[in-house]
């Protein structure tokens, strides 16, 4: 049986407890897990604060750009492990790993590499009170040791997503890869390693979150600060663990993200870009539409183009290149979406397609898949319209004003991502602006530029990541006041 083990100060580290990585696509183990205990975490967190008082804290902006570009290197030098081992963590089909989250593991380095050699800082000349004058000027420091906790759904690209900054700001990492995607962060850590990355500066640490490796982590006096992506009261939960030492925390969290869809949209580009934001990835994107508010005069030939493309997603072994559609991450999520499924009729909800569990007559049979589904007919207090499900589900709705869709899109705690679909560029320029996100699409979805700020409000997150932001979190900013 295959072992995956923490990664602490530049070595492959054993424990005594172990956890099992589960294939979603036919329940099979895939590995065995290290997880790691108080032990493992404090020479983790030890290992890199040395790190960072040693040659990692004199090496040049150059000199660290050079290595992260080194080590998106590594990663395309091993794209076919790196697919292999998200493809079987995850069940993600193959086409959408390699056209993602593979090449973005790689691209998130390279990012930060570019930004941080071009970086600048501010500087103000002031006029002092005696009528001479100072310089302000700002120093970036790094943060110090930054815990970094991620989910399942695009491991490698969201942990590659904080670690680039991290390392492009000079920090060291500790980082808890969720406990059902364990691969690639360990894949990860040999590339690191191969890459010449000195010892201690990037470490993982195995395990769940609550009285494991990820509370052992959040709550460590030696971690500066935290960087969470993941569900709004897990983030809630890590907020109330560091509360008391005061930590910087950086919150990427849930979201029940509106698409607003106008009868003068591009029917055929909007169905296709619909059909991607509801049903990409299963449905496990934390900026999948949730919510569809389609206007009145288009609403019944909508619903039925997007319920034939519902129905022509292939659902299939995620090794199979023609497979569009995986299984669910886990055996508990699957539960969680089909009782939401279930709960969408004793809500008054019309199941226009799917609802079920899938038939395959095979090995996937034992896997965590789903319908697709489409429901209509809630009122808008529902919970299946107001709680995140994080499947392969939408909920569609007619509206007859501009000023309707967009009360009815923003009537929501999160406020993470939303789409509008329209020809009519003033009115895509101004209701994406009325929208309570922290991004809003117009007629495209999840189209990304690493410089953009990427974050949520409201049960959304907290603060935003992306381009300048990121390196100002990773950052400490010192200012210098000097009297000339
Ligand atoms: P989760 O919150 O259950 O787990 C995320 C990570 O937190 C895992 O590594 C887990 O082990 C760890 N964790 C759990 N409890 C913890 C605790 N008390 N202390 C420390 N660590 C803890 O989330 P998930 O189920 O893995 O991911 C799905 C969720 O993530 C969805 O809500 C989705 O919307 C959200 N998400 C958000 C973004 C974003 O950028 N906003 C991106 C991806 C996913
Ligand atoms: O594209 C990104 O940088 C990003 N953070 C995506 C998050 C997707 C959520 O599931």
């Amino acid at each position: 049986m295959k072992q995956l083990q923490n990664y602490i100060n530049g070595r492959f580290v054993k424990g005594t407890r172990e956890f099992a990585d589960i294939n979603p696509a036919n329940g099979s183990v895939i590995a065995q897990v290290t997880e790691a205990d108080q032990t493992m975490v404090d020479e983790a967190v030890s290992a890199a604060r040395r790190a960072l008082e040693g040659e990692w804290g004199r090496l040049t902006v150059a000199a660290r750009a050079a290595l992260l570009n080194k080590i998106a290197c590594g990663v395309e030098a091993r794209f076919d492990e790196f697919l292999q081992a998200e493809v079987a963590d995850t069940g993600k089909p193959v086409s959408l790993a390699s056209k993602i989250d593979v090449p973005r593991g790689a691209a998130n380095f390279r990012a930060f590499a570019e930004l941080i050699k071009t970086a600048g800082v501010e500087s103000f000349r002031t006029e002092t009170p005696d009528g001479l004058t100072a310089i302000n000027y700002t120093e970036r420091k790094p943060l110090g040791v930054v815990g970094i906790i991620t989910p399942w759904n695009l491991p490698l690209l969201l942990l590659t997503w904080k670690v680039a900054p991290a390392l492009a700001c000079g920090n060291c990492v500790v980082a808890k890869p969720s406990e059902e995607t364990p691969a690639t962060a360990t894949l990860l850590a040999e590339v690191m390693e191969s890459s010449g990355v000195p010892a201690g500066v990037f470490n993982i640490v195995h395990g769940f979150g609550p009285d494991s490796a990820g509370e052992l982590l959040t709550t460590h006096p030696g971690v500066s600060g935290i960087t969470f992506t993941g569900e709004s009261r897990t983030g809630a939960a890590i907020m109330r663990a560091v509360a008391s030492s005061v930590k910087p925390v950086s919150f990427e969290l849930g979201g029940k993200n509106a698409a607003i869809v106008f009868a003068d949209c591009d029917f055929a580009d909007t169905i296709k870009g619909l059909s991607e934001a509801v049903f990409l990835n299963t449905g496990q994107v934390c900026l999948c539409a949730e919510r569809v508010y389609v206007e009145r005069s288009i609403f019944e030939r909508f619903l039925a183009a997007l319920t034939r493309e519902a129905e022509n997603l292939q659902l299939g072994w995620p090794t199979h290149a023609t497979t569009t559609t995986g299984p669910l991450i886990s055996s508990d999520h699957r539960a969680k979406v089909l009782s939401y499924y279930q709960l969408a009729g004793k809500e008054g909800a019309t199941t226009i397609t799917g609802g079920g569990i899938p038939e395959f007559g095979d090995g996937r049979d034992n896997g965590f898949y789903v319908q697709p589904t489409i429901l209509t007919g809630l009122p808008e207090s529902a919970r299946c319209v107001k709680e995140e499900i994080f499947g392969p589900v939408c909920h569609v709705a007619p509206f007859d004003t501009e000023e309707e869709a967009i009360a009815k899109a923003n009537d929501s705690e999160y406020g993470l991502a939303a789409s509008v679909w329209t020809s009519n560029l003033k009115r895509g320029h101004r209701v994406a602006s009325m929208l309570k996100v922290g991004i809003t699409w117009v007629n495209c979805w999840f189209l990304r530029d690493l410089r953009t700020p990427f974050g949520g409000v409201g049960l959304s997150g907290v603060g935003r990541e992306g381009g300048m932001h990121s390196l100002n979190f990773y950052s400490e900013l010192n200012n210098i006041c000097v009297k000339l």
